[in-house]
């Protein structure tokens, strides 16, 4: 076996959960929007739902766009499948849509908000096309039901 493919074959129990800008402050964050969940909070959860169904989490949080990009790219042969709420980078990035597009990963957008009752600069996602399944509204819930159903793809 190969070091890569051992690489692919150690990554195949393995979820990554990314978060964008702003979602390290979670908790503090307007929380009558977001809740009151922190990030450690929400990675927990995410943790735990893994878990049940043999999964583990990878968490990686980042207000810069290059360090999410990075971690998509490592996800190819670190992980099987992804949950990203790439937060305001969802409604701008395109190198964010290129790399899930590239790496062909099972990936779930997530959104805390409904993003389609707020402003309508929120309500395009360049993610949305290239992802599997897309959970918004659902509050921090939704990392839940992310991984559920990737645990049932994959
Ligand atoms: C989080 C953000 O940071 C916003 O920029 C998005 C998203 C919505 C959320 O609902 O989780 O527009």
């Amino acid at each position: 076996m190969t070091e890569a493919s051992s690489a692919a074959e150690a990554g195949r129990g393995t979820i990554l959960v990314i978060n964008g800008p702003n979602l390290n402050m979670l908790g503090t964050r307007e929380p009558e929007k977001y809740g009151t969940s922190t990030l450690a909070d929400v990675e927990q959860l995410a943790a735990s739902a893994a878990e049940k169904h043999g999964f583990v989490v990878e968490c990686v949080q980042s207000n810069h766009e290059g360090v999410l990009l990075d971690a998509i790219h490592a996800a190819r042969e670190n992980a099987a499948g992804i949950v990203i709420n790439a937060g305001a980078f969802t409604h701008t990035s395109v190198a964010l849509r290129d790399a899930l597009a590239a790496v062909q990963l099972p990936a779930v957008e997530v959104h805390i908000t409904n993003v389609h009752q707020r402003e309508e600069f929120r309500h395009h996602s360049y993610l949305s096309p290239v992802c599997a399944a897309v959970i918004v509204g659902a509050g921090v819930t939704g990392y839940r039901l992310a991984i559920d159903y990737l645990a049932d793809v994959l």
